[in-house]
């Protein structure tokens, strides 16, 4: 019944705290995600959903990681109900979305791929092993392709085509890019070796797919570069 005994039910760890304003700002985020949605739906080849605060660390019952709704989840969601028949999540943050993992690890209607650091010493630990294939309905239906701290673009690049190879297999009628820039060279908080002309080529990359995108913000903490590289991924996906 205490404030402080359900944050700590509800959240998996101490990144996700409330203050006055919070929950004005997590639903701005989540309203943000489903216009950029609507967007898609009412036929823009691609919308960018500028989320604050995050959302794919977010599962069904509980926040963490900075992170309260999983946005992303939930467009794939409202994507669902709007008559989509499949959904393909292509995870590029730095970090695995344990949330979006968690959310749709039983079913085979959203397809989940996330590129992240090795769960074994990244954040958030525990989830993103590359045997955590989905279950039930939903075996196959989730990869995860973790890798070792140092990784550069042509290794990162190796999981980007394995993904967009098998998110072409799965045939999904909207992609929705979960665009994290943590992965860039000079993020204070990652260990990836990405840099700035590295963005374009993963909007151009994803813009192949020629499928509706929609991209939703996640994480990047280098803060003069965060715009520069989230502008770089778009621009490669509109310039193609
Ligand atoms: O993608 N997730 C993040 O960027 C948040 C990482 C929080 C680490 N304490
Ligand atoms: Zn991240």
């Amino acid at each position: 019944k205490r404030v402080d005994a359900l944050l700590g039910y509800y959240s998996f760890d101490a990144g996700a705290t409330f203050v006055e304003g919070t929950w004005a700002a997590i639903k701005s985020s989540y309203d943000v995600a489903l216009t950029a949605a609507g967007l898609v739906k009412d036929g823009e080849a691609s919308a960018f959903a500028l989320c604050r605060p995050p959302g794919h660390h977010a599962g069904a019952g509980f926040m963490g990681g900075y992170c309260y709704i999983n946005n992303a989840a939930v467009a794939a969601q409202w994507f669902r109900d709007q008559g989509a028949r499949r959904i393909s999540i292509l995870d590029v943050d730095y970090h695995h979305g344990n949330g979006t993992q968690e959310i749709f690890y039983d079913r085979a209607d959203v397809q989940v791929l996330n590129l992240h650091g090795d769960p074994m010493v990244e954040y958030p630990f525990f989830l993103g092993h590359a045997d955590e294939r989905g279950a039930g309905a939903g075996e196959g239906f989730n990869i995860n392709y973790p890798m070792p701290f140092g990784t550069d673009w042509d290794a990162w690049n190796a999981s980007l085509e394995d993904a967009c190879a098998r998110l072409t297999a799965y045939a999904p009628d909207v992609v929705i890019v979960s665009l994290g820039v943590d992965t860039f060279e000079k993020d204070p908080i990652s260990q990836f070796k990405l840099k700035t002309s590295d963005y374009p080529k993963i909007g151009r990359r994803i813009a192949g797919l020629g499928l509706p995108t929609l991209f939703v913000m996640e994480g990047g903490y280098a803060v003069e570069e965060i715009g520069i590289n989230a502008v770089g991924v778009l621009t490669g996906f509109e310039d193609r």
